[in-house]
């Protein structure tokens, strides 16, 4: 396989491990837990795996002689920077326990398991992956991992393979999948542990325990490069709005990270728009309002950043979503044959009043987005709703009214974007690189201890590598109960942006400047050999968070 030089120096990068686990290791166990909420629904359900205490490894003297295991590994969900970190941590980990153990991975995502389609990764194969992006080592998938039947399928094939413990690395959904397996086959005694790595770029899987999920680093330090390009020939044509999608289904974490990194004119942040109950119409005013601000300086440029999900969370939009999801969930069937030219009218016809005058609103190619079919968890891909167009159109039609009202002098021009898919398989930064191998390494250490249940952690990031603390925290400690199609379920709760929180506090103190003036920031690509303030910087989120 042909490589570049960067990829070539790259494979030789050692990650950093945290001090703990560079010798020998011991668990030392803390208090127990509790469920963020709703704990009797949640001890009831989990009566194996509730309650176990966090945690933390420390170096030890003795050297604890550990019997052959053998380990599989799935990749589950979107790719995230760093996947194939947590794969050659894992590998070397589970070596270090014995080196006769071997890892088993299962072939694009958790349907792997279930269909028996698997490989076996031996040294050869992981030394290939070592620092790069991508999940292509062994493939990721979205099926889900809940019923029964799939959980003894995946278990013959176990059995067969004599694995002993199953590592699942996903975001919040296919941890609380993960959580699910590990509770039914404690509860069968199969003897298979089943352990969780915090994976995706949206960043939303996160806790106390959890400082981030692995992937959100590099994801948004890419985005950040591309946004500052775009910001400098912006700067320098001066004739462009550019308005910029990213990627992050529901959380505006990304979106509030590159904000904080690059200094844009505008972000939004869907947090916000939910919490004051703003309408679309509040946003392109507000948009607008800042194009024409400038417009009255001679700028007529700019940058706008718009976060995935924020369709579903202006209010009157998620009232319309969810109609429109229980109706097309309960009328598939006909929809299928209603013809595409007559779709828009069918819709507008069925919805309740309110709805139907907000879906009638829409311009042609959004309400069609709307009901498209919806992923295996029943979201709407909100990845393929077109909101930066959406929002520059409103925003034209918006201005032209204000000219002729002269309310605004200036031109007006935009341009598109959508940043997702550039970032998610970019090769890992420094400190993704270090988290991932630290997270693969750390669940290695879980398994060598007879875990199962608990999600691999990795905390005090933002001090040096070495200085970080690994553990394990029970899957169950960061669950709540959730209605999912119509039913109420146990799942992790996902963290959206606080709007009391430092990140979107410091953004929020700045933006006014950064709408008036031009202040641009421009981040470079990520660095990966040279001083440690340019490389290994964790995210302005995490530093926020953290107090630094
Ligand atoms: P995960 O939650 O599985 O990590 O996926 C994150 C994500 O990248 C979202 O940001 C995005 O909405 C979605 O995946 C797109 O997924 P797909 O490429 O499968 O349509």
């Amino acid at each position: 396989m042909a490589k570049s030089a960067l990829q070539i120096a790259r494979a030789a990068y050692q990650p950093k491990l945290p001090k703990a686990l560079k010798g020998h290791v011991k668990a030392v166990a803390g208090e127990a837990t509790q469920s963020v909420a709703d704990q009797e629904a949640i001890r009831k359900l989990f009566p194996n795996t509730y309650g176990m205490p966090l945690i933390k490894f420390e170096t030890s003297d003795g050297v604890a002689s550990s019997p052959v295991m053998n380990v599989g590994v799935i990749l589950s969900g979107g790719q995230a920077p760093g996947g194939h970190n947590v794969i050659s941590g894992l590998f070397d980990g589970i070596k270090k326990l014995n080196p006769e153990n071997k890892l088993y991975g299962f072939i694009l995502g958790p349907g792997g398991l279930v269909d028996h389609n698997y490989m076996e990764l031996t040294a050869d194969i992981i030394d290939e992956y070592r620092n790069t992006g991508g999940f292509d080592i062994i493939g990721s998938g979205r099926t889900k991992l809940e019923k029964e039947d799939q959980f003894e399928k995946g278990y013959e094939i176990l059995k067969e393979l004599g694995i002993k413990a199953l590592v699942i690395i996903g975001g919040d959904d296919s941890n609380t999948n993960a959580c699910v397996l590990a509770e039914y086959y404690a509860a069968k005694h199969y003897g298979v542990q089943v352990i969780g790595c915090p994976k995706t770029i949206d960043g939303d899987l996160k806790n106390d325990m959890i400082e981030t999920s692995f992937g959100f680093d590099t994801a948004c330090k890419t985005y950040s490069e591309v946004i500052g390009n775009i910001q400098r020939d912006c700067n320098s044509a001066r004739k462009y709005w550019h308005f910029i999608k990213l990627m992050g289904r529901s959380a505006s974490h990304i979106a509030l990270e590159c904000a904080l990194q690059v200094q844009p004119n505008i972000c939004i942040i869907s947090e916000e728009v939910e919490a004051k109950d703003m309408s679309l119409d509040d946003i392109v005013t507000y948009i607008a309002q800042v194009v024409a601000d400038r417009a009255a300086q001679g700028n007529n440029f700019g940058t706008v950043l718009i976060p995935e999900g924020l369709i579903e969370f202006i209010p009157a939009m998620k009232r319309l979503i969810a109609e429109l999801n229980d109706f097309l969930a309960a009328n598939a069937e006909e929809f299928s044959h209603i013809q595409k030219s007559h779709q828009r009218d069918y819709i507008i016809d069925k919805l309740s009043p309110a709805n139907s005058a907000v879906y009638a609103s829409l311009p042609e190619g959004v309400a069609r987005q709307l009901t498209l079919d919806r992923d295996p968890h029943g979201n709407v891909q909100v990845s393929l709703i077109e909101t930066e167009k959406l929002l520059s159109e409103m925003v034209a039609a918006k201005l032209a009214a204000w000219k002729k009202e002269g309310k605004y002098v200036g031109k007006f021009a935009a341009q598109h974007h959508f940043f997702g898919y550039e970032g998610r398989c970019a090769a890992p930064s420094n400190f993704d690189a270090d988290y991932c191998y630290s997270l693969g390494y750390t669940a290695a250490a879980l398994i060598g201890e007879g875990k199962t249940g608990y999600m691999s952690s990795v905390r005090n990031t933002t001090a040096p590598a070495e200085e970080w603390i690994a553990g394990g925290v029970p899957i169950t400690m960061m669950m709540n109960m959730e209605r999912r199609h119509g039913e109420m379920k146990p799942v992790i709760q996902k963290a959206l942006v606080k709007l009391d929180g430092a990140p979107f506090k410091t953004f929020a103190a700045q933006r006014e400047q950064w709408a008036r003036e031009t202040a641009y920031v421009y981040p470079g690509p990520i660095q990966y050999f040279g001083p440690a303030e340019v490389c290994d910087q964790p995210t302005k989120t995490l530093q926020l968070e953290r107090g630094k």
